[in-house]
């Protein structure tokens, strides 16, 4: 079996990558020194990377590396960056101005212009932009999955200046601004995106780049008809993201459950855990009808377990073995003191769900002690919370924040020092404005932190995306709660999920047409049966929005 190596300098989810290659049939092997042997005989190098720039090429320096991936590529050997192995070829980026890059591709990468209203990081599917001929079957009519805040931005000069030096781009679009999407000379070639995590089209990319072909696919206008999206319009499909709640049930299982307001028992005598599945099965199952992304909530973490055997890190290796979209875990992402004593930081928490296959980590009633800290401290952070040490390593796309809120209502904005708003839908007494109360351990204890400010308080610490639940329309299925959405929206620029209430394709479109979510979750709909992700997807399109579809 041919032997794929993979440079590992411990920057983020590599498992995942390892689960692609093997999926496609070849063995991979890690790399964690440069003076491996096996750098002077590998025949195919990848080097995959994500997070923080300066941390990724600091390493790749300090552990020697530099000079012998210079020393493979003049060997005319092929190499793969991806991400921020795809940043790393350039000189620099401003993330980091201290840290020098590899420079065998001229240019500095810069942030995303955020003035521009656009939710920074870039999180989910957008289009290539072919500006020379496709590399190994890159194709403008499908999508890959990019997570990122920092980007290859090229005006015309910089892109003829590639084009000078041999370069064969793609460029994406994110709102106003261009950047390199993939790159290609000789025997380099780097996406910005994740191919590992962008389903059978980003499969597709590194089986060529394995074997080494360049695939030419014509379309017929019936196949673009099909498809149904407009491509000319470039940017992030509407992600739809499936969502499983997972626990033991009395019976000692580990199913997938669904709450209403959070209670996940039957109304029935008896009262048992709802059994709506096994989670493996059923992450399978959503990524096979087209789900974007897939999030497991362990939603008793609080409750004490050793950590080796915490079950979800179980779930998550299976699972990710043949799940090629972004996969979130939630729950107990805290310092845990172990059974036997021991204590573990937050930070080696998250690296166990990682090394099984994570992308990204949730973290719900840490989060809400890190606001209140942060608050208490003069808004600023002490570098200890979860939030911080997590993104530090892993960058702040690696860290999601569950929020789990509930409603209040009051007469006026001077009865609560949390920000409140002026409802459209005042409660029975006739009061009209309303705050949202933070929980914590899954709705079971409120604290005097309003969402708003929890949201605001994280992403200045360093949280990439907000997973934003409502307790009130849990299990509802009678659509988001709309009003939360855009307040929330109003305290962040980091991307927000909207969740809790999907009970059919129309809620999905309001999500996405009446709010500025950047994605909406469903979970109670899809296990009960009552829609598959395919479903929403094809509503969606006959509403002319654009979504992912992936089953050439
Ligand atoms: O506090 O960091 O240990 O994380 C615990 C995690 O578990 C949090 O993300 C919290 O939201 C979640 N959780 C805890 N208890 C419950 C429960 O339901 N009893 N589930 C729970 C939260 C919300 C969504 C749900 C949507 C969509 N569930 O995950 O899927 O509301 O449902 P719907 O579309 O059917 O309406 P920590």
């Amino acid at each position: 079996m041919t032997v794929v190596h993979i440079i590992d300098v411990e920057s983020g989810n590599l498992q995942s990558l390892q689960n692609a290659i093997n999926h496609l049939g070849y063995e991979t092997r890690l790399i964690k020194s440069a003076s491996d042997p096996e750098l002077q005989t590998a025949e195919r190098i990848i080097l995959p990377g994500v997070g923080n720039f300066g941390h990724f090429v600091d390493n790749l320096t300090s552990r020697g590396f530099e000079q012998p991936i210079k020393d493979y590529i003049a060997s005319g050997r092929p190499l793969m960056g991806i991400c921020v192995g795809l940043q790393a070829l350039f000189d620099g980026s401003s993330e980091s101005p201290s840290s020098r890059g590899l420079g065998l591709i001229p240019g500095t990468l810069s942030k995303f212009d955020i003035s521009e209203g656009k939710s920074v990081p870039e999180i989910g599917w957008n289009t290539i932009i072919p500006q020379d001929d496709l590399s190994f079957g890159l194709d403008p009519y499908k999508r890959y999955y990019f997570v990122h805040s920092f980007a290859m931005i090229v005006d015309d000069v910089q892109l003829d200046d590639l084009h000078s030096k041999g370069w064969k781009v793609a460029l994406t679009r994110y709102g106003n601004e261009r950047f390199v999407a993939a790159i290609h000379k000789d025997n380099v070639f780097s996406t910005q995106f994740h191919p590992e995590k962008s389903g059978k089209a980003g499969l597709e990319i590194i089986d060529n780049f394995l074997k080494g072909i360049h695939p030419v696919t014509e379309y017929t206008d019936e196949q673009k008809s099909l498809l149904g999206n407009d491509y000319t319009n470039f940017g992030l499909t509407r992600r739809i993201i499936a969502c499983l709640d997972v626990r033991t049930n009395d019976q000692g299982d580990l199913v997938v459950t669904k709450g209403d307001q959070y209670d996940v028992r039957e109304k029935t005598e008896g009262g048992n855990v709802r059994n709506l599945g096994k989670p493996v099965e059923l992450a399978q199952r959503y990524y096979e009808q087209g789900a974007d992304e897939v999030t497991f909530l362990n939603i008793t973490s609080f409750r004490n377990c050793p950590l080796k055997d915490t079950p979800m890190l179980d779930v998550l290796r299976l699972a990710a073995k043949t799940v090629f979209v972004p996969l979130t875990v939630g729950g107990g992402i805290k310092d845990v003191v172990d059974v036997d004593g021991t204590k573990v930081p937050a930070l080696d928490v998250a690296g166990m769900y990682f090394r099984s296959g994570a992308d990204k980590v949730s973290i719900g009633t840490d989060a809400v002690f890190a606001a209140e800290k942060y608050y208490a401290n003069g808004e600023k952070g002490d570098g200890k919370s979860p939030i911080e040490t997590i993104s530090k390593a892993y960058g702040a796309q690696a860290v999601v924040i569950s929020v789990d809120p509930k409603r209040v209502y009051v007469n006026n904005r001077n009865e609560t020092p949390n920000k409140c708003f002026q409802t459209l839908s005042p409660n029975p007494e006739g009061q009209n404005w309303c705050w949202y109360q933070c929980t914590i351990k899954g709705g079971r204890e409120s604290r005097d932190l309003g969402a708003w400010e929890l949201a605001h308080a994280c992403e200045a610490l360093g949280a990439g995306e907000i997973l934003l639940n409502c307790i009130d329309k849990d299990g509802s299925n009678s659509g988001y709660d709309l009003e939360l959405i855009d307040h929330i929206k109003s305290a962040v620029s980091i991307p927000v999920i909207a969740s809790s209430g999907a009970g059919n394709p129309g809620h999905f479109e309001q999500g996405f047409t009446k709010t500025k979510a950047d994605a909406c979750l469903g979970a109670g709909m899809f296990h009960r049966g009552e829609y598959t992700v395919n479903q929403v997807k094809d509503y969606l399109i006959s509403k002319g929005l654009k979504v992912r579809i992936d089953n050439e």
